[in-house]
């Protein structure tokens, strides 16, 4: 077998991580694995049509970036692996679930599902069903933040945008095209390559010509690093650094994040290509025990308070399927509803 790409530990002492950013980084890390678990289980029971992406085992690369950026004021670009995207950028729980169950109540009023989470409060740019699709409409976004600021005299435009995506969607044309004009403008924006090794059943490194994709910013002169996305702490240095760079006016960053599903590309999918020995390898990797080992370990925060962390996570978890089995279907004489800007 060829052996896994993964990069050396991470020091967390070069980083500085209170208890009180360790334990809501963990209970991020939580709510997103939590609540893929309880899809997983409603999907299967029957609450939910259509594809649905789980996001287990990658929730270091949400929370790490997300929980870096200013909350409802940044943005952020998904795929149709969205949920765990749209709980970091703070939209409820409830909306989520309802959104799922494809109820009004839902934050695309139901009309979206799994793959299409928007929110306007939040600054979710929305999920992206087709691959590749959401890097153009954040690089818009990126070039209104710039345009405002420079163009208007808008001195308060200074937001940054985070933009994820698989390994797959690198082999797009529309990467390549908006990493040029990204580099070319400056734009204060992040790609972050979610590089889980596969994409459904093709693997990576059948795929592409140049398997680490963060080299790939060097030939549009624009930074690019790699992190281990199975710790949330190292993702979050490198996201704090480009965020940093991209608030500054000094321009775009990929973040090529190594990480791993652990469940298959969709709750259709039965998952028989992936080898055991790989699955193996990746989940004993899992960032949520990582983490929780690490703020035991410094003392930032007891077992205790970790499960009670969980126990209160999952009762959010479980009052957003009530929320959503109890809210109401979209009513038949709205169906021409929400199509236009102007149906609010
Ligand atoms: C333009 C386009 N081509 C093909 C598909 C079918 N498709 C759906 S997901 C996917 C794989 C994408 O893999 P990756 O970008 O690595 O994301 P991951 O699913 O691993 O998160 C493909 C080919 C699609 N949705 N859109
Ligand atoms: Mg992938």
């Amino acid at each position: 077998m060829v052996a896994e790409r993964i990069l050396p530990t991470f020091q967390p002492q070069s980083t500085e991580v209170t208890r009180e950013e360790g334990l809501m980084l963990y209970e991020d890390l939580t709510l997103g694995r939590l609540f893929e678990d309880k899809c997983a289980e409603m999907y299967y029971r029957g609450k939910m049509f259509g594809f649905v992406h789980l996001y287990n085992g990658q929730e270091a690369v949400s929370t790490g970036v997300i929980k870096a950026l200013r909350q409802g004021e940044d943005y952020v670009a998904s795929t149709y692996r969205d949920h765990v995207h749209a709980l970091s950028a703070g939209v409820p729980p409830r909306e989520v679930m309802a959104e799922l169950f494809g109820k009004e109540t839902g934050c695309s009023k139901g009309r979206g599902g799994s793959m299409h989470l928007f929110s306007a409060p939040h600054n979710l740019l929305g999920g992206y069903a087709f691959v590749a699709e959401g890097i153009p409409v954040a690089t818009g976004v990126a070039f209104q933040t710039k345009y405002r600021r420079e163009a208007l005299g808008d001195e308060s435009s200074d937001q940054v945008t985070a933009c994820f995506f698989g390994d797959g969607a690198t082999n797009n044309g529309q990467f390549f095209e908006c990493l040029n004009m990204a580099a070319l403008w400056n734009l204060p924006i992040l790609f972050v390559v979610e590089n889980n090794k596969w994409a459904i059943g093709m693997a990576h490194d059948r795929a592409t010509s140049q398997p680490e994709i963060y080299k790939k910013a060097s030939a549009f002169g624009m930074e690019g690093v790699e992190v281990d996305g199975m710790d949330v702490l190292a993702v979050r240095d490198a996201a704090k650094e480009a965020i940093k760079r991209a608030r500054a006016g000094e321009g775009p960053t990929i973040i090529e994040a190594l990480t791993y599903r652990f469940r298959g590309h969709s709750l259709a999918d039965p998952d028989e290509l992936r080898p055991p020995e790989e699955k193996d390898t990746w989940m004993a990797r899992d960032p949520i025990k990582r983490l929780a080992a690490y703020l035991v370990e410094q003392n930032l925060a007891t077992q205790q308070e970790l499960s009670d962390i969980e126990e209160k996570v999952q009762k959010q978890v479980d009052d957003s399927v009530e929320y959503a089995e109890s809210s109401p279907e979209p009513s038949p004489e709205d169906l021409r509803r929400y199509i236009f800007a102007e149906d609010e």
